[in-house]
């Protein structure tokens, strides 16, 4: 039953790296190159039918939502017939995969076996089909049917002294009718233990833009992005990670917006764009950023502080030239303390800060000056830092300075990254939902929802660590490898009673299994759902607030998977049993009597399932954007103060960013290349700087161990990588993740998110005796 893996170049990977090389790194992302990859992986994996007919409905309005990331859709009449990219290509293709991982595959390997292999062999084996468990700390995975194994989680849950030891994780991908069930599940078992992968990712957004504008989501739609004559891009690399952001800016620019690009590295998605959709884009490439600033790890707060300055100096000097002063008095507070604090801003320590000289942040602080329909753009290059919260705070403010919320061609534009994060939380994903969200459940289900907050990412591995929590159950992603502190979280999630992973491919999370151990196989989002007898839709929701549905259309991999709402459905029934008199079964055989029950509980998703049955779906309120209401405490949008911060790193000492190749997607290896970082054929490289290596006494090529520096006094290590020449500011390096987790304390995390600080990790060299 279970196959080897297709794709030959696959059959390497346990001695990855061994063929590493490295080339001229491109300036320019998506051109034809990028097409013609995606293309040949799906025919391999997929078989030539079943690609046409995955990559025909990806993101078309009766088809699905692409998982690879939570980029928006373009209007009903305005897509493509090809509407996705090389990586979303990607994505599909590996979910196609038609290798089985089942009861075959477990008993010829344990779990000490598997848990010797890379991540990147593990997935590549293919798409798990049976129900499998181990028993009492046995050797193997064994098949168990699926009511057994429903079963067996409830008996656990049932034993537990508090609900709050159990822990229930999800992953961005779970779709909105999974997410709502789960929490339901979760509040009615008695716990708001609900962590999720938000915390390591855009916590620090929904955190910064809640205390300033009131709202935790992004300000702007898709037309907007065509209608700016400025777009910031911080922190991001969008022609890996959101190559369909890229088709929107080249819309910009032939509209005559400009680009200001800041980031430590030169990506090839910020400087030039080949549009692999049309003609003259493959041809002649869209010249991006027209300025492009190199900053330094965690410059960013210094710097937007100095665009505050910047722009409030031209003020007086030309009153009403920079300011919207309208906007300013009737929409916001604490203007004067926030003016005050700019002006008495300390030049060389912004200089310090950011690496960057002042004229070249005068350049950029022009850009904003004259321009009128700003949209700012972030994402992890911005939250994964100790100051990221505060970060975002001085985008707002600036934002507010200029008036650029509430009015078209402008606002803020966090880029989410999993589809469907921003749709999880809506539906209640959240271990500090507000009350209002608790009384709409207590009202519609009559049952008392806890108040206590429950675990985050973060709070969840301590209480598994230290015996607080015993079961673990994940809804989709890889915990074990996306968390930091590697050793530590793979240790938390072994000593569990019980972990339980529903999944659609073998990981690590999977081998550091608890005492008793569950893998639940799930449908994926490609694949048609006949839950109950019926064709079966689920609603998701995009990073500019966005709803509609997805349906899969190809025939799923094996017979027994189920849907991810029917397993969360099973699981709540065999713990719960008629308790609060919730119709689980109800659910699964219907998700519009889910879709029923979001619009009586969820703010803003009123008569729900009307509104998702129309073409295109619909989109959230959001009272800033839509008519610059800010739902704060004082009513106003709230300028804040924060220090300027100078982050520094001890002599000899490096900053470690951890990043994500354009071969990945999170801990989800699709292949050893990073094309436009001139990467082949390996991972554990390091990118540093010329100046770096000759100090340090390093050459090019040579192989170095990564040993993690922290306050504990512990040794974190990732050992053998090779340094690779790169352009980056001094003191900055930059390696891939998930293999430098290991290197990131669990007690290194962003003021007030929580969020584990992976673009800052101190570090040292050391050389690799190989
Ligand atoms: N193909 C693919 N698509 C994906 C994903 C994937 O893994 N693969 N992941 C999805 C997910 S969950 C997410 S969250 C997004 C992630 O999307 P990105 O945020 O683009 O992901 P990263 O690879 O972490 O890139 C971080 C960027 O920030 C820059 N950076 C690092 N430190 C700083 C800093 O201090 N200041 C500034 N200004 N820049 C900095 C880095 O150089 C890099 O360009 O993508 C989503 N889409
Ligand atoms: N060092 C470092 N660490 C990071 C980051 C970083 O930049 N640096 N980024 C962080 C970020 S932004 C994020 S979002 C997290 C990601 O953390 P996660 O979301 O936990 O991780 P993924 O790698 O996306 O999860 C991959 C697994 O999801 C399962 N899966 C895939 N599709 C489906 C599906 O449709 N249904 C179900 N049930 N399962 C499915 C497969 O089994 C696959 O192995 O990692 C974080 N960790
Ligand atoms: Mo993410």
């Amino acid at each position: 039953m279970s196959t080897p893996p297709i794709d030959p170049s696959l059959d390497h990977a346990v001695a990855e790296d061994e063929g590493l090389s490295v080339s001229e790194r491109k300036t320019y992302a998506a051109g034809i190159p990028a097409v013609a990859v995606s293309m040949i992986r799906s025919l391999r994996q997929q078989g030539p039918k079943k690609t046409a007919k995955n990559l025909l409905t990806l993101n078309q309005v009766d088809g699905f939502d692409c998982m690879s990331c939570a980029w928006p859709d373009p209007a009903p009449g305005e897509r493509h017939t090809a509407e996705f990219c090389e990586n979303g290509a990607k994505a599909v293709a590996w979910e196609g995969q038609r290798a089985e991982v089942g009861p075959e595959f477990f008993a010829r390997h344990s779990i000490d076996d598997l848990a010797t292999r890379t991540g990147f062999w593990l997935e590549s084996q293919g798409r798990l089909t049976h129900p499998m468990v181990r028993r009492g700390g046995g050797s193997h995975y064994e098949p168990i049917s699926w009511e057994d194994a429903f079963d067996l989680v409830g008996e656990h849950l049932n034993a537990l002294d508090s609900p709050d030891e159990a822990v229930f994780y999800t992953s961005g991908r779970a779709s909105n009718e999974a997410a709502f069930v789960y929490q339901l599940f979760s509040r009615a078992y008695g716990t708001n233990n609900l962590p999720d992968c938000s915390n390591m990712c855009h916590e620090s957004t929904s955190v910064g833009l809640a205390q300033a504008i009131g709202v935790g989501k992004g300000s702007v739609s898709l037309q907007d992005m065509h209608e700016a004559d400025l777009i910031v891009i911080s922190g991001q690399n969008p022609g890996t990670n959101h190559p369909r952001m890229l088709s929107a800016l080249e819309i910009a620019k032939k509209n005559g917006a400009r680009i200001l690009a800041i980031n430590p590295l030169r990506e090839a998605g910020l400087i030039e764009f080949k549009n692999p959709q049309s003609p003259t884009g493959v041809v002649r490439g869209t010249d991006l950023a027209d300025e492009f600033l190199q900053i330094r790890s965690d410059g960013d707060l210094a710097l937007w502080q100095a665009f505050g300055h910047l722009l409030l100096a031209k003020e007086e000097l030309e009153p009403g030239s920079v300011v919207d002063r309208d906007f300013v008095e009737r929409h916001t507070n604490g203007f004067d303390a926030y003016a005050k604090h700019v002006a008495d801003l300390d030049r060389e320590l912004v200089c310090t800060a950011t690496g960057l000289e002042w004229s070249q942040i005068e350049r950029a602080a022009d850009m904003l000056a004259s321009s009128k329909r700003i949209i700012n753009c972030w994402a992890m290059g911005i939250t994964q830092h100790r100051n990221a919260v505060a970060t975002i705070k001085e985008f707002v403010n600036v934002a507010l300075l200029q008036g650029m919320i509430g009015k078209p061609g402008a606002g803020l534009c966090p880029v989410r990254g999993h589809s469907n994060v921003q749709g999880d939380r809506t539906m209640g994903i959240w271990e500090q939902v507000a009350d209002e969200f608790l009384d709409a459940i207590r009202d519609e289900f009559g049952f008392e929802p806890p108040r206590e907050h429950g675990y985050d990412a973060i709070a969840s591995v301590q209480a598994l660590r230290d015996g607080r929590a015993s079961v673990f159950v994940g809804l989709g992603g890889n915990f074990a490898q996306a968390m930091s502190d590697t050793e530590v979280t793979e240790k938390a999630l072994a000593s569990c009673r019980l972990t339980v992973q529903i999944s659609t491919k073998l990981n690590r999370s999977h081998l550091t299994a608890g005492t008793d151990a569950l893998i639940l196989p799930a449908l994926g989002r490609t694949e048609k759902d006949l839950t109950g007898g019926r064709e079966q839709r689920v609603t998701v929701e995009d990073s500019m607030s966005a709803v509609h549905a997805s349906r899969g259309r190809s025939t799923p991999i094996g017979e027994l998977l189920r849907s991810e709402v029917d397993i969360l459905c099973g699981i709540a029934r065999a713990t719960l049993g008629e308790k609060h008199g919730i119709p689980w079964a109800s659910f699964a055989a219907d998700y519009d009597r889910i879709r029923d029950r979001i619009g009586r509980v969820v703010p803003g998703c009123e008569a729900y399932t009307e509104k998702v049955a129309r073409r295109g779906g619909f989109t959230l309120a959001h009272p800033p954007r839509d008519s610059r209401t800010f739902p704060t405490e004082s009513g106003f949008a709230e300028f804040t103060v924060s220090p300027t911060v100078v982050a520094s790193v001890p002599e000899g000492r490096l900053v470690l960013q951890t990043m994500r190749s354009h071969d990945q997607f999170n801990t989800t290896i699709y292949g050893l290349d990073d094309r436009y970082r001139g990467i082949h054929n390996g991972r554990r490289v390091v990118f540093i700087s010329a100046e770096d290596l000759r100090e340090l006494g390093y050459a090019d090529g040579d192989r170095v161990n990564l040993v993690g520096e922290w306050t504990d006094g512990v040794e974190r290590r990732a050992d053998d990588f090779r340094l690779v020449t790169y352009s980056t500011p001094k003191g900055c390096v930059a390696a891939y993740y998930p293999e430098t987790n290991p290197l990131i304390p669990l007690d290194s995390f962003s003021d007030q998110s929580r969020t584990p600080t992976s673009k800052w990790v101190v570090v040292r060299l050391e050389p690799a005796t190989v």
